[in-house]
């Protein structure tokens, strides 16, 4: 048995998750989380909102309410959305919360105590209107390098130079259209330079097990030598900068961000009434600590985090980053700023969880970046969910209902095929779970998916509509195989579709806990079994049409009716 310390990122608390989020860390993550459960190690699944950062606090002024009361409300409504998917963290946490605060103070100071830090004095830009410095994201300008117009102050779109916000040409505030000046303030830096041998060294020791675009792109950036970045702002919305001098100066958001993963595992033991049971996770060198992002978020969490840990000393290191790439929508990339975005909440209001769930699943964006299409989502559940997986279930159920007083019947003699069956079960126990430890999310959903079609595929050869009447021990034999694969797709499937596969279990009477070391152990004959009713009721035309309307008029570029 394993230890796990497993996080998803931690959404921002500026809007609600789209299919994007999903897809990318949410699903994946809670995958992998339901299999280790299954296959009894001892994991602890973890996240919160990101609740700092610019985007934020101007969301909440133009509601004209505390970040706080904002980030509050985004928290309940996305607890909400995760809980109705099925992902099922141990703890969802944020990051404005007093725990948090102590955490990221107690990193600060070790960091400047250990010499890792240094007070700088820079020039920004500052608006006068706004009265505010302007983060990058919000100055904008004629490129230095090309002279484009439309610059942001971290990066030139049109050439896709690295710019430094000061080096704008014509600049102007994003937020209300002013000039601003330069001024001078300070800011405190962390010294990534410090880490490089280290990073190097650690990245080297990764290179076989992780992806590659990870340790490339990581490698890439460590080549050219890596800048001191500045980990303060001056922003009123953080965790505030615990030293003398610094008032109206709060971490950066991305410096306290990741730590929110060690504070929520905090709150989680606190929970649990064992105040240190999060040292464990965080400290024991046995516990593989996984974090699922997505790609936007690799150098965070592959150099920048693992440097600060490195500088505290005494934590875990990443064990591993499945990071993954981007879901598009019908072939064009989301823009939560457009409304060009499907929202979860809303999708499945009108669909089943699993039914998005598996879908998702099959279209994981693990190598390249995957399209979610209206058309593939209702057919990926149609024509496998339910006329493959739904109705096998259903077939086999109803003769046993019928014919064999709904009972499990025994299992007669040894055919051929009936040998090969249950030896098809066992492989793709193994295989589902070598796909499932090694995060091969869409690899595991098409080797369940397999299984089904050919548990349909030997109800058809056994043809119990006829061998019934011919010979009724081989039609019961035959019946028996099925509910053998019927209790095993419940346990290989449940990471992928939770709600449904519940349902399939709660079919036997001796319904144990799902365990994947059990899913294919003998049954008991003569023990009661009962229908789960419909499973996949078929999705209609109609509710596809009504879905994909509700999200077109959501994007603010496309002409609406
Ligand atoms: N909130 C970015 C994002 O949601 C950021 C992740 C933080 S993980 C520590 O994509
Ligand atoms: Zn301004």
């Amino acid at each position: 048995m394993e230890r796990y310390l497993v996080t998803a990122a931690l959404p921002y608390a500026n809007g609600p998750l789209h299919l994007g989020h999903i897809a990318g860390a949410y699903l994946p993550a809670d995958i992998f989380v339901r299999f280790l459960r299954l296959t009894k190690h001892d994991a602890v699944f973890i996240c919160g909102t990101d609740e700092h950062g610019v985007p934020i606090t101007l969301a909440a002024e133009k509601r004209a309410i505390a970040p706080k009361v904002f980030v509050d409300e985004v928290h309940a409504h996305m607890e909400a959305t995760f809980a109705a998917l099925g992902i099922s963290f141990d703890n969802f946490s944020g990051t404005a919360r007093p725990a948090h605060y102590e955490t990221t103070i107690e990193f600060f100071l070790d960091l400047d105590k250990k010499g890792f830090l240094e007070k700088k004095s820079i020039v920004q830009l500052y608006c006068g209107s706004c009265n505010r410095f302007l983060p990058d994201r919000y100055v904008e300008g004629v490129c230095p390098r090309c002279s484009a117009a439309g610059a942001r102050g971290d990066q030139c779109e049109a050439c896709g130079s690295d710019l430094d916000q000061t080096e704008l040409v014509n600049p102007y505030c994003k937020i209300c259209g002013a000039i601003p000046v330069m001024r001078e303030t300070s800011h405190w830096f962390l010294k990534l330079s410090d880490f490089e041998g280290r990073l190097r060294e650690w990245l080297e020791s990764k290179r076989v097990a992780w992806k590659e675009n990870v340790v490339n792109f990581c490698n890439g950036l460590l080549a050219k030598g890596l800048p001191d970045r500045a980990i303060t702002r001056d922003l009123d919305w953080g965790v505030p900068v615990p030293l003398p001098g610094a008032e109206g100066k709060v971490i950066y958001v991305w410096f306290d961000a990741p730590i929110g993963y060690i504070s929520s595992t905090k709150e989680w033991a606190l929970k649990k009434g064992d105040a240190e049971a999060w040292k464990k996770y965080w400290q024991d060198p046995d516990t593989r600590v996984v974090h699922f992002i997505g790609k936007d978020n690799i150098v965070f969490h592959s150099l920048m985090w693992p440097a600060v840990l490195m500088g505290k000393g005494g934590y875990n290191l990443p064990w591993h980053i499945p990071a993954n790439e981007f879901l598009n929508i019908e072939g064009k990339k989301i823009s939560t700023s457009r409304g060009f975005a499907i929202w979860a909440h809303e999708f499945i209001e009108s669909f089943p969880a699993d039914a998005l769930r598996y879908y998702l699943a099959i279209i994981a964006p693990e190598a390249k970046d995957a399209d979610f299409t209206f058309k593939e989502f209702q057919a990926s559940y149609n024509n496998e969910l339910a006329d493959i997986l739904g109705n096998f279930i259903n077939r086999t159920i109803t003769f046993i209902e019928k014919y064999y007083n709904a009972v499990v019947p025994p299992l007669a003699g040894n055919d051929a095929e009936t040998a090969a069956m249950l030896a098809r079960i066992d492989e793709t126990g193994r295989t589902m779970e070598q796909a499932y430890a090694h995060f091969q999310v869409r690899r595991a959903a098409g080797l369940f998916m397999d299984l089904c079609r050919d548990a349909n595929k030997y109800f058809n050869d056994k043809a119990p509509w006829k061998s019934r009447k011919e010979d009724s021990a081989a039609c019961g034999s035959a019946l028996h195989c099925c509910l053998r694969i019927i209790r095993a797709l419940a346990v290989y499937g449940s990471p992928l579709i939770p709600f449904t596969c519940a349902k399939v279990q709660a079919m036997f009477s001796d319904a144990a806990p799902l365990d994947w070391k059990t899913a294919d152990a003998p049954l008991i004959v003569g023990a009661p079994v009962k229908s789960p009713g419909i499973l996949f009721p078929k999705i209609e035309d109609a509710a596809i049409a009504a879905e994909a309307e509700r999200f077109q008029k959501h994007d603010t570029n496309v002409p609406h009716t």
